[in-house]
């Protein structure tokens, strides 16, 4: 068996607002390399690079109470600390939207990061959402500290919303769970924690959401990846999936996407994800839940869940990370929540106590302002069927736009198949554009989406879906 299971490489495409060789010398571009002088070495300082070893850590941590080492930081000519900083590249998905708001161009379309808009294309502040914070309003409730694991009547909520009502490690008092700083937060605070006990590296799919990497890379692992989805068929490539988990090292933690996997929009099946559930136990791995789309992805959060749920049935002791950036629309207010399944009460409450280690020194403790309206919500059975309403909307807007995309395309007379763009499922669509397709869709129409292909349908209306669908006619049949 010929195994892709391999080691990721950290470069990351970039792309830069004004000019067309900006934007070539972004999509060639790997890597950034500046070079900073510390303590009389020279170091490379690699855009997205693995994080400092502790060696070079300990003497950042250190540098303040030697002024040998401060003069070794600053520029021998101009006395600057920074003097060697060069410019760092734009993050690949956020620095879309600072390149779109730059452009003046009347009709850009910014279908770069996932953020949902409504069918006129503005930011969509789900009802129940506001309705939950004028209750709050009136509460004049303080602004004290939270704990450091958080509000825990919103990580009960979180918890139930995620493992079900009636979950048995639910039940038991099982479930360690912890509030974070939405779902980015609770990927590195785990990536940490595994880090800290022992996990060397972790496996990601292939392709995953790009920040997977930095944040796990940061935390010390070495990110693995696993072969995911097939470029050709525009589907799960499931087969080499399951062979490379079989590759994988004993005891090894594998990331999963609960739903909705973004990039792609290809989930397994439910006999797949058994499938995948049967050889994690057999390889004795920790499946670790990224679940940033429950709800979102078929607007039926139970069903978005399934596999969560699933998992935790066949017995695995899994961790899950939520976020309920689109779910509720509360992108800013950065709600997320960070839970294991572990053996025993006794053993769930120790597992708590080493996230708080993690928590503390990193952000000390949450936000408290989204989690009470989360928690206003879920807690509220009248609440909650609105939220499930209006979520179900998001997810409905959005496949009606996958249908009306692809019919525009069929209709332009694109020789291309675009079938895949209504077989995918949840934000994005991995539209199977190259790199030059999606330079010459910014260059030529203003429409920005990520260099991998990738379209946020959240971003499409019936305003400008006819005009993304030209322009993509544009670039791929006529070039
Ligand atoms: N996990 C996955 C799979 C995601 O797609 C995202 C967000 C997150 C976690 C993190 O979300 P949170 O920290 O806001 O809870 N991905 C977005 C946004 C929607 C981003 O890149 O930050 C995206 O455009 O891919």
């Amino acid at each position: 068996m010929t195994s892709a299971v391999s080691n990721s490489t950290t470069t990351m495409m970039f792309i830069r607002p004004a000019t067309q060789a900006y934007f070539r010398q972004a999509a060639n571009s790997c890597s950034t390399i500046a070079t900073a002088t510390r303590g009389g070495s020279r170091r490379a300082i690699v855009a997205n690079a693995p994080a400092l070893p502790s060696s070079a850590l300990a003497s950042v941590g250190t540098s303040s109470s030697s002024s040998t080492q401060r003069r070794g930081f600053a520029d021998a000519t101009t006395g600057s600390p920074w003097e060697k900083f060069t410019m760092a590249p734009p993050d690949p998905i956020i620095g879309l939207t600072e390149a779109y708001l730059k452009d003046d161009f009347p009709d850009k379309v910014n279908v770069g990061v996932g953020a949902y808009r409504d069918d006129s294309g503005k930011p969509f502040v789900l009802p129940v959402v506001r309705d939950a914070e004028r209750e709050i309003n009136l509460e004049n409730l303080d602004h004290e500290y939270s704990g450091i694991a958080g509000c825990p009547s919103f990580v009960d909520h979180a918890l139930k919303f995620v493992y079900g009502e009636n979950s048995a490690p639910l039940k038991e008092k099982r479930i360690a769970g912890v509030q974070t700083l939405s779902g980015t937060g609770g990927l590195r605070v785990f990536g940490e924690v595994l880090n800290r006990f022992g996990h060397k590296h972790i496996y990601v799919p292939n392709p995953t959401w790009g920040n997977h990497i930095p944040i796990f890379t940061n935390a010390g692992l070495e990110v693995r990846k696993y072969r995911y989805y097939d470029n050709e068929s525009c589907s799960l490539d499931f087969s080499n999936l399951i062979d490379d988990i079989k590759a994988m090292p004993e005891g090894s933690c594998i990331l999963l996407h609960a739903c909705a996997h973004n990039p792609t929009g290809m989930d397994p099946t439910l006999e797949q994800w058994k499938e995948i559930s049967n050889v994690a136990m057999e390889k004795n791995l920790l499946p670790f839940f990224d679940s940033a789309y429950q709800g979102f992805a078929s607007g039926d959060a139970r069903k978005d869940a399934a596999a969560v749920r699933m998992f935790v049935e066949d017995g695995h002791k899994i961790a899950v990370v939520q976020s309920f950036s689109k779910n509720f629309g509360l992108y800013g207010q950065r709600v997320g929540a960070l839970s294991v399944v572990a053996d025993t009460a006794d053993e769930s409450q120790r597992v708590v106590s080493q996230l708080k280690v993690h928590i503390r020194p990193n952000y000390s403790n949450p936000p408290r302002h989204g989690a009470r309206i989360v928690s206003k919500i879920l807690a509220c059975p009248e609440k909650t069927n609105d939220f499930v309403d209006q979520c179900m909307g998001m997810a409905n807007r959005i496949d009606g736009m996958r249908t009306t995309l692809r019919k525009a395309l069929e209709d332009l007379g694109s020789s291309r198949s675009w079938d895949h763009i209504t077989k995918q499922i949840g934000m994005f669509a991995y539209s199977g554009m190259s790199k030059d397709e999606v330079i010459a869709l910014r260059e030529k129409h203003h429409i920005y989406c990520t260099l991998d292909g990738r379209i946020s349908m959240a971003g499409v209306t019936s305003n400008n879906v006819e005009y993304i669908a030209r322009a993509i006619y544009d670039v791929t049949d006529k070039k």
